[in-house]
């Protein structure tokens, strides 16, 4: 089970040994460039698809490249390049993999420092022995510090996006296991957590052999942990652990709730039953009786067990949602009713095209949007600061308009909206002067660079985005890539106050890597009354199916339909629209 990405990242890590054993530019750029290809590559790569003979016909792969990917998409490895490996210290590939470190600054430390792994690295400088080295400054060895702890605080969670395609290929295989009636996955995973620890699974199955069978011949099983009669775990080549629990069915809902968690929320549902005179535990809901050995030894019935709604209505509750079964205290019921749903969104309002970084057409694109039914769609191509992703300068841009509004023109059933991303400057000050954005119907203000900002700076900087009269959304507004890089840490009470008064939305990217707002901003900006539309900040086709991660984070932040743009019918999202134009026309 690999992707595209994994793929790139074995020429990404090809390429940065290269560098490090100072291997001729020429061929460490050919490498860079493969892997660039295969992240642009618009679908997943698979055993079919990926032969030497098809892999040529794509512009940019070489042979020898193309006989590579396939040998990955086989095999999982790529033999030459595990060779590489064997040229550098084996820790100097942790070294490399630190957020913010690249392979001329790894090459340095290595060869003038004599680091040869993250713990040689961090030894060093403490010692203060690095700072005569040239360009290794205090700043600098601060900034690796940091990383090296960042790194230790994520360690072992992988993304949401990672865990959750894994998890739905397993449960596709086990549910085909005989003797297989419920199938779901719990832990982390199902309350839609940013990052997950390990993937829980959960079988309804008199039998355990079938589907313990079944897990343990899921391709890319490494190791397997503990194989005993109700749970199995198992690690995968990629490092992720799977814990399978087989249970009767009907204890199911019991088991799944109890598998669920958090552990805050179990806890807070035992004390509901206890305060009721019952006892709550993984096998069901029981009459307390006082006798200390568990009901379920002693054949005592349970009162609810098979689903968990039956559980919480026993215990008088509502059922709750599992995004929000978090921390000890109850959500409130009315906004459990109105949580955001994927079904309930209607507008895409931040996507790129070949304009700047985009691999879609302006007609691919809108294609995309009118294929999920949506109503509205938002183009909004980088602004020209934004250099890496070919943002558009003021020319390219008005060209860009008169094409959108061309667009539009043609489609009675969507409206496609002439927008922008324009970056956020340092100071706050936008990437397009008033004037050209007043002609813009939509425009998204993001950060994308200066991230290391301390906090007074960078609040002050996303405030005079969100005060801006023009501005109708702050962009991921913290800039953070989940588990690579921390981002901006701006004071989110006062965005969010702010972004209430100016009705300027905070814009919870649906990106996996992103997720920002992450959940905590979210319960924030829904506390203090700000606007949180949820975008997919769309490159490539497939990443309209990002969708659901945002939609994941929004409900854990308590994210309403009221709350949030996309939700909106046609009219009174252009009404919102246009109140930012009006103002000033
Ligand atoms: P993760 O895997 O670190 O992302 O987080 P979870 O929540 O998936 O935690 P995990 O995999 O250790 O356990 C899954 C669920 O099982 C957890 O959410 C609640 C339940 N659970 C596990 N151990 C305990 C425990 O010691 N006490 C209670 N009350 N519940 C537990
Ligand atoms: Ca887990
Ligand atoms: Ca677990
Ligand atoms: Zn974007």
């Amino acid at each position: 089970m690999s992707s595209n990405s994994d793929v790139a990242a074995r020429f990404h890590e090809a390429a940065a040994i290269l560098e490090i054993t100072g291997a001729n530019a020429f061929r460490i750029n050919a490498v860079v460039r493969v892997a660039r290809l295969l992240e642009e590559l618009p679908d997943e790569l698979n055993e079919k698809t990926a032969t030497p003979a098809q892999l040529v016909k794509l512009d940019g792969i070489g042979k020898s490249s193309a006989e590579k990917i396939a040998e990955f998409v086989q095999t999982g490895t790529i033999s030459e390049f595990d060779a590489l490996r064997e040229g550098i210290p084996s820790g100097l590939i942790d070294v490399l993999a630190l957020p913010g470190l690249g392979p001329k600054s790894v090459k340095t430390l290595w060869e003038q420092g004599g680091v040869t792994d993250v713990a040689t690295l961090e030894a060093k400088i403490e010692s203060g022995e690095l700072e005569s080295i040239p360009r290794m400054g205090k700043k600098t060895l601060a900034n690796i510090k940091d990383a090296i702890e960042f790194s230790r605080r994520s360690a072992g969670r992988i993304r949401l996006g990672q865990a959750l395609p894994l998890a739905e290929a397993i449960v596709g295989r086990l549910s085909n296991a005989s003797g297989v009636t419920r199938i779901a996955f719990a832990g982390s995973l199902r309350r839609g957590r940013e990052t997950i620890g390990d993937i829980d699974v959960l079988v309804a199955s008199r039998d355990s052999e079938a589907p313990t069978n079944a897990l343990t011949s899921v391709p890319g099983v490494e190791k397997i942990l503990l194989s005993g009669q109700t749970k199995t775990s198992v690690r995968l080549d990629s490092g992720i652990q799977v814990d399978l629990r087989v249970v009767p069915e009907e204890q199911f809902g019991a088991a799944l709730l109890y598998f669920t968690g958090s552990k805050e929320h179990n806890v807070l549902l035992r004390e509901r039953a206890i305060e009721q005179s019952m006892r709550l535990n993984e096998y069901g809901l029981f009459p307390d009786d006082g006798d200390p050995d568990p009901p379920q030894n002693r054949g005592i019935a349970p009162l609810a067990a098979a689903t968990e709604q039956s559980i919480y209505e026993a215990l008088g509750m509502q059922m709750i949602p599992p995004e929000l079964r978090e921390g000890r205290t109850p959500v409130d019921g009315a906004v459990q009713q109105e949580l955001v749903t994927l079904d309930a969104i209607k507008a895409e309002l931040h996507a790129h095209t070949t304009e700047s970084d985009g691999v879609m057409s302006l007609d691919e694109l809108i294609e995309q949007a009118r294929k999920r039914g949506f109503h509205t769609l938002a183009v909004t191509d980088h602004s020209k600061s934004s250099v890496q992703a070919n943002g558009l300068s003021v020319e390219r841009l008005l060209a860009h308009i008169l094409n959108i509004r061309a667009a539009n023109a043609q489609h009675s059933d969507i409206t496609v909206l002439a927008g922008s991303e324009v970056d956020i400057m340092a100071d706050g000050s936008l990437d397009y002067d008033d004037d050209i954005l007043n002609q813009l119907d939509w425009v998204i203000a993001s950060p994308h660079s200066s991230l290391r900002q301390d906090t007074p700076t960078a609040t002050k900087r996303l405030l005079k985005a969100i005060e801006h009269p023009l501005v109708h959304v702050i962009g991921h507004p913290t800039g953070r890539i989940i588990n690579e890089r921390e981002g901006l840490a701006p004071d989110m009470s006062e965005l969010c106050a702010a972004a209430r008064e100016h009705r300027t939305g905070l814009e919870l990217n649906a990106n996996p890597a992103r997720l920002d707002l992450r959940d905590s901003h979210v319960r924030l900006a829904m506390e203090t009354g700000a606007l949180v539309p949820i975008d997919t900040d769309a490159h490539h086709p497939g990443d309209f199916d990002l969708l659901k991660y945002g939609i994941f984070t929004g409900r854990r932040g308590g994210l309403t339909r009221s709350s949030c743009p996309n939700c909106w019918e046609h009219d009174p999202l252009h009404d919102w629209i246009r109140s930012k134009r009006d103002r000033t026309r």
